[in-house]
């Protein structure tokens, strides 16, 4: 048996990537009958078939650490959470809903790119740094080539989703980060598409052997519904140090006397992260 990973699946066959090469595979009926679908992302176990080397079939899917709906992608390491400083501005409500679903999935790492950094104003600087103190953030410029070598250097020997809305240059980054995608992913690779996105299969882009990046089409919007709204403050990082302590034990630190938490916004918690997360908790219990 060879391990590798999926790194693209497309119309019932799933590319995996091995150490020496590329296998094209097909998955065993089993998995169809057990309802487990291989997943871009999966490590897998392949045996290979026929002589000339580069097919296989799927044996065996390890167990997956977290799992993406959309883009549909397993195992990921790095959500690059991505909006630009202008043209569209920045939706903050729906960039705190991803940071949320990047918390809610387990995914170790988080990076807040602001891209256009070339069309930046000092005061969206000044807000992005202020707020998301907690977060790691990095400013960017596809137009510029500024900020990429950081970005890049945070992805490195992980699976990378890059979320965000349509037109921030999520795909002009990656571009960025992967001059040579082309070359590196050989015949496998198309050029990834500026604009509009079309294409609705994942692909994992290899940067090198242990890198992967993953690009997705831009949201316009994220629910949260699966979510119950007590878990919600769990997912606010800088709410971490004051969730307990309160004069209630169960304090929802919404409008609760002796509140403790309430006593840091301002303070270290930034007022507009604390009056989304009131918001966003009356929708969850509104639901
Ligand atoms: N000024 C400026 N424009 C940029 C920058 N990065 C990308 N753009 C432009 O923004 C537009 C959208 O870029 P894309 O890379 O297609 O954006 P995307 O996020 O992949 O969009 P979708 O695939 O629709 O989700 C293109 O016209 C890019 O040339 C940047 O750093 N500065
Ligand atoms: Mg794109
Ligand atoms: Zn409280």
């Amino acid at each position: 048996m060879i391990k590798g990973r999926i790194i693209k699946g497309v119309g019932g066959l799933y590319y995996v990537a091995a150490p020496s090469l590329v296998y094209e595979c097909s998955a065993r009926g089993k998995f169809r009958r057990s309802g487990l679908t291989p997943t871009v992302g999966d490590y897998v176990e392949i045996l290979p078939v026929g002589d000339n080397g580069c097919k296989g079939t799927i044996e065996h899917i390890c167990e997956r650490k977290n799992l993406l709906v959309r883009p549909r992608v397993a195992n990921v390491d790095c959500a690059v959470v991505q909006f630009a400083a202008a043209q569209p501005d920045i939706n903050y409500e729906l960039l705190d809903r991803f940071l949320i679903l990047a918390s809610v999935k387990c995914i170790d790492s988080v990076v807040i790119c602001i891209n256009k950094s070339d069309l930046m104003s000092a005061d969206t600087e000044a807000y992005i740094s202020r707020v998301y103190s907690a977060y790691d953030v990095i400013f960017t410029s596809a137009a510029e080539n500024t900020g990429i070598d950081v970005l890049r250097d945070k992805l490195i020997d992980k699976v990378t989703v890059f979320a965000g809305p349509s037109g921030v240059g999520k795909s002009s980054i990656i571009n960025a980060i992967i001059p040579d995608v082309l070359r590196k992913t050989g015949e496998l690779s198309k050029k990834i598409q500026r604009g509009k996105h079309t294409t609705r299969e994942v692909e994992l882009l290899e940067y090198n052997k242990n890198t992967f990046i993953a690009d997705s089409p831009g949201f316009t919007s994220l629910s949260l519904d699966f979510l119950k709204a007590d878990e919600l403050k769990l997912h606010f990082r800088e709410f971490a140090p004051y969730l307990e302590g309160c004069f209630f034990n169960d304090c929802r630190h919404i409008a609760e006397p002796g509140c403790v938490l309430k006593e840091h916004v301002g303070k270290e918690i930034p007022p507009e992260r604390y009056e989304r997360f009131v918001d966003l908790y009356n929708e969850l219990t509104q639901k």
